[in-house]
């Protein structure tokens, strides 16, 4: 059977400010090099590009102030991120697949967000799949670094003190929807609020006893009795640093490529994946390109590209 074909809608979000080192301004734009929209065409896609965000207007974010100047670049950060929700939830109601290349992790504060608001007026639940070396669960007053990348999916919970950053209510992400895949950097105060909310975490040391497979089927499976809208959030740092060197927040004991790419093809399979983000590749620490071309090879798997044809339910994950 062929796959079937869709129409994918890529918009690009050159934010760097997020992070602590600069360059992931320059991932769209490498993703386009390695060839994201010739790899998801040549499948029998439908690409529409829609070329790179603008720099946004620098916002007024009415945060408490002791945590806002725990907050590196906000009215930066949240200028961007109003404009991408903007984007995002029209994008999301167009009936497309929204795919948005990062730029840093913050930029799903408003990926994420656009979705969700468009999910909530549509009657679709949204679950999220956060593949990352870190949950990205921190708030100001447990973040090491000041660093917003590493609070996008808090916000996204709905934290009480990063929903200013938004101009509008934020459509939070229902806790039991949100799946951590991939972790293995935590911070202390990060880890106590994964526990206390419950979040499904996934580390590393699961991956090594129960392979991805496993791992990935019991969540898919929940997701299909449900029908959730899902929205994969991918931090290129999930990859080992041998696979992936091009990233700012490189931690060894990485996915390897392969496991990366069954995490793809079984999400393709189940037909689940509504919006992607790509984020955090930074092509001035690549090697070659290396990790632009790994990123697209894993889109082209997550939209459909296969070793070989096999028949729906063949694979063997249990
Ligand atoms: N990312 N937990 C560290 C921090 O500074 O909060 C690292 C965050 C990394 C963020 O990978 O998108
Ligand atoms: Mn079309
Ligand atoms: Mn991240
Ligand atoms: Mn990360």
């Amino acid at each position: 059977a062929g796959i079937e074909h869709r129409d994918i809608e890529i918009l690009g979000v050159p934010l760097e400010l997020g992070a602590a080192s600069r360059g992931t301004l320059m991932g769209p734009d490498a993703l386009r090099t390695a060839g994201i929209a010739r790899a998801l065409a040549g499948l029998g896609h439908h690409v529409t590009d829609h070329g790179n965000l603008h720099d946004a207007p620098l916002a007024d974010v009415a945060m408490d102030p002791e945590a806002a100047a725990m907050c590196r670049f906000l009215p930066e950060i949240a200028g961007w991120v109003r404009t991408i929700h903007a984007r995002s939830c029209e994008m999301a109601a167009r009936g497309g697949v929204p795919v948005f290349l990062g730029g840093d992790h913050s930029i799903s504060m408003g990926t994420v967000s656009g979705v969700a608001r468009h999910c909530a007026a549509a009657g679709r639940e949204l679950a999220v799949l956060w593949v990352d070396a870190h949950p990205d669960y921190n708030v100001p007053s447990t973040s090491p670094s000041g660093n917003m990348h590493g609070m996008a999916l808090a916000f996204l919970a709905g934290e009480p003190v990063l929903a200013s950053i938004l101009d509008r209510p934020v459509q939070a992400v229902a806790r039991e929807n949100l799946h951590v895949f991939g972790a293995r950097s935590i911070d202390p105060g990060e880890r106590a609020r994964l526990r206390a909310h419950g979040i499904d975490v996934v580390d590393m040391r699961q991956i090594d006893e129960r392979g991805v497979a496993a791992l990935m089927a019991e969540r898919i499976a929940r997701w299909q009795q449900k029908a959730v809208w899902l929205h994969v959030s991918f931090d290129v740092d999930f990859l080992d640093p041998e696979a992936a060197p091009g990233t700012g927040t490189v931690v060894p004991g990485g996915a390897t490529y392969r496991e990366a790419h069954l995490v793809m093809e079984m999400l393709s399979d189940a037909g689940l994946v509504c919006s992607l983000d790509l984020v955090e590749l930074n092509p001035f620490l690549d090697t070659r390109g290396r990790t632009a071309l790994a990123a697209t090879e894993l889109v082209a798997s997550l939209f459909g590209r296969r070793v070989l044809d096999r028949q729906p339910g063949a694979t063997a994950a249990a």
